[in-house]
């Protein structure tokens, strides 16, 4: 049956909800059927959603082959390069033409605030946007060669690695399906996509966007169910390249089931990314962007600034701005506006969350602020600020994916380079100073992906997105992400 889960009251329109799911394999949409089923769950309230099938090994069998199929008949790397423009930007425009829908159905189903969702949805159309313009882009090069002295003519062409398997994260369900799937599309490979047992509904009624948009069946198959479906995929011999958005953990095991098939891949990991204040920054700022980089999306956020570097010269001042910034933080549903802290993802979550609070008060920081479960339904955990965090303490070290933050103290340049890098991840950093020289000498020095500076969580279609070390391999977003999704062949032609 078919129930209907209101929107937010600004247009009143409802959205479709079903018992169960079916998922997507071959252009054909298959009901749970005798299939064991994963309950999709309203983190805000502990609620039944919806009910998903976990995908078995057959199942993945068939999606691979079904994938296979639609690269073998050309079906979609066969089109003109400007037809698949015209499918990817019709993708934008029903993603546009259904946003609302689509971020309530976020919000839902993740918990995270409707401004977030609506942000994310908007992203993710632009994303396809970007890479709509990238089929006839896939140039090579003529490249003179020596040839052993007889002339020869040489040039490369890029041409789509085959089919990707795109294993999603729960944190940012929709995004980071549009992340992956525009270049993996772009680039003219057929996808399966495994989307997060927490968060399945999104992918799903994307996937149906994208079949109204023209894609053809088969180039697209939506899989659901839990890790063990997506090692089933990442193993699968058929399957070219994984890209993957999830835990170290885990993405270590991706890398393991990929090698006997040399399979290529794309990881994105966890992250304990410094967010490093000077003296001479602009303190207003600072503050308040470090809220948002610690607590937005209750922390759930691979980039989250979870390490706040303080200038020991003001570490004073900025203990009582950020003790009086946390106190303001907007708690509550994520529906109801304005929110910044939501619900975590699931009562799981909040476990670990909770850990590690503990494990930080074992240690010896200071539990300056927070550090509780507010009274009301739902997965929720007060934004937390610890302070007297030391780099060697667990809370510094490992992710913690929670509204938690700790203030580490440093002297100077060299002490906050050597905190910064004094870790297993490699993700983002944030700078905050007003000397354009030590910004840049920041920027060169810090071991990461990505590095903000007066800014903190700016992301664009354009711009690769990725870690060092612990934090991942590859990148998204960019020209990185599009030849991920491609091989470079030489041709060489005796004259
Ligand atoms: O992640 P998993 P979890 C971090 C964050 C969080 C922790 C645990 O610290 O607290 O990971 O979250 C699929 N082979 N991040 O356990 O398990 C799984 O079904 C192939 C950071 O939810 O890594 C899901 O689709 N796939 C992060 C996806 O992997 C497997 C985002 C990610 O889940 C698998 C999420 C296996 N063996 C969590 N096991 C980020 N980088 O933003 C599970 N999966």
């Amino acid at each position: 049956g078919t129930t209907y889960m209101s929107t937010t009251a600004a247009d009143g329109r409802l959205v479709p909800l079903r018992d169960e799911e079916p998922f997507l394999v071959g252009g054909v949409w298959i009901p749970p059927g005798d299939r064991d089923r994963i309950d999709v769950v309203d983190p805000a309230s502990g609620a039944l959603l919806s009910r998903v099938a976990q995908a078995t090994a057959a199942d993945v069998d068939a999606a691979v082959a079904a994938a296979a199929q639609a690269h073998a008949d050309a079906r979609w790397r066969g089109l003109p390069p400007l037809e698949r423009t015209r499918v990817l930007h019709r993708v934008a425009e029903l993603i546009e033409a259904a946003a609302e829908e689509l971020a309530v159905l976020e919000t839902r189903d993740n918990g995270k605030p409707i401004e977030r969702s609506r942000a994310d949805v908007a992203a993710g159309a632009r994303t396809f946007r970007h890479f709509a313009g990238a089929p006839g882009r896939l140039t090579g090069a003529v490249i003179p060669i020596d040839g052993n002295g007889a002339p020869h003519h040489a040039y490369t062409v890029l041409e789509p690695v085959g089919v990707a398997a795109l294993i999603l994260p729960w944190n940012f369900p929709i995004m980071t399906a549009c992340f992956k799937l525009a270049p993996a599309l772009a680039a003219g490979c057929p996808v399966v996509v495994k989307p997060a047992e927490q968060t399945p509904l999104t992918m799903l009624r994307l996937a149906a966007v994208c079949a109204e948009a023209g894609l053809p069946d088969g180039v697209l198959n939506v899989l659901t169910g839990d890790g063990e479906a997506g090692a089933a995929l990442a193993a699968h011999p058929g399957v070219a390249k994984v890209s993957f958005t999830g835990s170290t953990e885990v993405g270590r095991l991706v890398m393991a089931a990929a090698a006997p098939s040399i399979t290529r891949l794309t990881l994105e990991l966890g992250g304990k990314s410094p967010n490093i204040v000077f003296a001479d920054a602009d303190l207003d700022a600072a503050v308040v962007t470090a809220m948002r980089a610690s607590f937005g999306h209750s922390g759930q956020m691979c980039t989250a600034g979870s390490r706040l570097l303080v200038q020991e010269s003001i570490l004073g001042e900025m203990h009582e701005r950020l003790a009086a910034a946390v106190a303001k933080v907007p708690v509550g549903d994520g529906l109801a506006g304005g929110i910044t802290v939501g619900p975590l993802v699931s009562e799981e979550q909040r476990g670990r969350v909770l850990s590690y609070i503990e494990a930080g008060v074992a240690e010896g920081a200071t539990l300056a602020y927070g550090g509780g479960v507010p009274d009301r339904p739902g997965f929720f955990v007060e934004p937390t600020l610890f302070t007297g965090v030391r780099n060697d303490m667990r809370i510094a070290r490992e992710e913690i994916f929670g509204p938690v933050v700790g203030v580490i103290p440093f002297a100077d340049e060299a002490d906050a380079v050597a905190i910064a890098n004094d870790s297993d991840y490699g993700l983002a950093a944030g700078v905050w100073t007003r000397d354009v020289a030590r910004a840049h000498r920041m920027a060169r020095e810090l071991h990461v992906g990505t590095v903000w500076i007066n800014t903190y969580n700016i992301f664009d279609p354009a711009l690769p997105f990725g870690g060092v070390r612990d934090s991942g391999l590859g990148r998204d977003l960019g020209d990185e992400a599009l030849h991920g999704f491609c091989e470079r062949k030489s041709v060489v032609v005796a004259l």
